[in-house]
């Protein structure tokens, strides 16, 4: 069995995100051949996309995984739906959890279901800035270094959740 490292993007902003993050990271150990190897911070994040919608609770997971992406990313989206995910249509709309895959090994992938890295990673702070505290050094392939993309941020507001704001 090969286990490649893989970035897991948690995000959730309806029916207490902190929990529903923090439990979706305990529950990446459930998925078969698949083990947690280090959990970022929680962080609170303004919205992206419509503005009418709470903020959210956004973290990284490193995993190590013998799964394809493909299984992986089934995985995922059974956990996404145990948390009683919908899926109403709107373009960046409220969410209990959203688990994407950022990053898998070094593979490049672009099909009609998945795009690794993920589509968004260069510009959102929410989760270049929490892939920065797992592994500073991170280089996301056909992008560049995670520290070049942070520093090339407009501005950055994310807020690291901590026992006083939490
Ligand atoms: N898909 C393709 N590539 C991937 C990948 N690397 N990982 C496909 C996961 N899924 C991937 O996903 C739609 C389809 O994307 C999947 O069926 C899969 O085949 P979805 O979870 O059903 O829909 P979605 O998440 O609403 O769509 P989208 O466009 O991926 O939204 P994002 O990019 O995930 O953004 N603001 C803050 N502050 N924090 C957030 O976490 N998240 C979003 C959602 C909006 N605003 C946010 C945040
Ligand atoms: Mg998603």
């Amino acid at each position: 069995m090969s286990f490649k490292d893989a970035y897991i993007g948690l995000g959730s902003n309806l029916s207490d995100p902190q929990a529903q993050v923090t439990q979706a990271l305990q529950e990446l150990n459930s998925i078969p051949d698949t083990k947690l190897v280090k959990a970022s911070s929680l962080y609170i994040s303004e919205p992206m996309g419509p503005s009418d919608q709470p903020d959210y609770i956004n973290a990284v997971a490193k995993i190590s995984t013998c799964l394809s992406a493909e299984d992986l990313l089934k995985e995922l989206q059974s956990i996404e739906n145990r948390h009683r995910r919908q899926r109403n249509g709107q373009r960046w709309g409220p969410r209990t959890l959203d688990l994407d895959i950022i990053l898998f090994g070094d593979e490049q992938i672009d099909s009609k279901k998945l795009q690794i890295p993920h589509y968004g990673v260069s510009e959102r702070e929410f989760v270049l800035i929490p892939l920065q505290e797992l592994q500073a050094d991170l280089i996301i392939p056909g992008k560049g270094s995670v520290a070049d993309l942070i520093d090339n941020l407009p501005e950055y507001r994310l807020q690291k959740l901590d026992h006083n704001n939490g």
